[in-house]
């Protein structure tokens, strides 16, 4: 999955792509580069960035998504919280509805998604972007997570969403402290695939790999991000959202080949 941000204020990539020539240009390089679906987002998710309304998240993503979906070729994702967003980008062309809240975010997100009848990723995050990493406490963090999602599967469920549309995320960076939390996460995430949903894990160019490595900036961070998602795929990971879409699909493609000639 690449990440097509249409924000000025993403963490690593932000304002690079505020007009749709450039925006479009970026997206077909991802989708050259390998990618198999495109994650398109209009308001940042990173600590502490300010809300945007529905409008303005709307005025970021369409134009995109209805130039990419009349091209044609690549399945879209809308990253959105908002449920008035991901019903415009659905009715645009998206088949998947990417929410950061799991659906929690407003009253209609749970039937809005069983609605749509699109994907939908439900990623777990300890309470909002504004303020979720004032002080993360977890006693086990993978168990609690894989609790969390597991509840709002059935939430999903329950609301009229079918099973094999759901997708489960761990939330990296998410209400998380950047090593005591993410790091046994990332080592526990067979407790999330073992819930039976696919699961995506995003974890690219992000903080606790920068305090892994010298406090590296997030483009230097391309080696960590590779080696998140290798941990991830030999966990069982069904899609890494990632910034870097040619090297991490030659990553993924290396180490596949590696497991099948060892279980050959
Ligand atoms: N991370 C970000 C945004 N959306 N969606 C899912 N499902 N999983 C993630 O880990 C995830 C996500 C944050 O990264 P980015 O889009 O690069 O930055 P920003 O939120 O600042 O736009």
């Amino acid at each position: 999955m690449g990440i097509v941000n249409l924000t000025p204020d993403s963490f690593s990539d932000g304002g690079r792509l505020t007009d749709l020539d450039a925006a479009l240009v970026h997206a077909r390089q991802l989708i050259a580069d390998g990618a198999d679906i495109l994650d398109i987002g209009g308001e940042s998710t990173r600590p502490g960035a300010a809300p945007v309304s529905a409008e303005e998240e709307m005025r970021r993503v369409l134009p995109l998504i209805q130039a990419l979906a009349a091209e044609g070729r690549t399945p879209l994702s809308i990253d959105t919280m908002k449920p008035q967003v991901a019903r415009a980008a659905v009715a645009a062309g998206a088949g998947m509805w990417n929410d950061v809240s799991a659906l929690r975010f407003a009253p209609d997100s749970l039937a809005t998604a069983a609605e749509l009848g699109c994907d939908v990723v439900l990623m777990h995050m300890l309470g909002e972007p504004r303020t979720m990493q004032a002080e993360p406490v977890y006693a086990d963090v993978a168990g609690e997570v894989a609790a969390f999602l597991a509840a709002r599967a059935e939430a999903a469920l329950a609301a009229g969403a079918a099973r094999e549309r759901i997708w489960l995320d761990p939330g990296i960076g998410f209400g998380k402290h950047l090593t005591g939390h993410n790091l046994p996460l990332l080592a526990g995430l067979e407790r999330l695939t073992a819930l039976g949903y696919p699961v995506l894990l995003g974890a690219s160019r992000k903080a606790f790999i920068g305090r892994l490595d010298g406090d590296a900036p997030p483009d230097q961070r391309l080696g960590g991000s590779v080696a998140v998602t290798l941990a991830g795929a030999a966990r069982g990971v069904a899609m890494v959202r990632v910034h870097d879409v040619r090297e991490t699909a030659q990553a993924l493609k290396v180490w596949a080949a590696i497991e099948a000639a060892g279980s050959a």
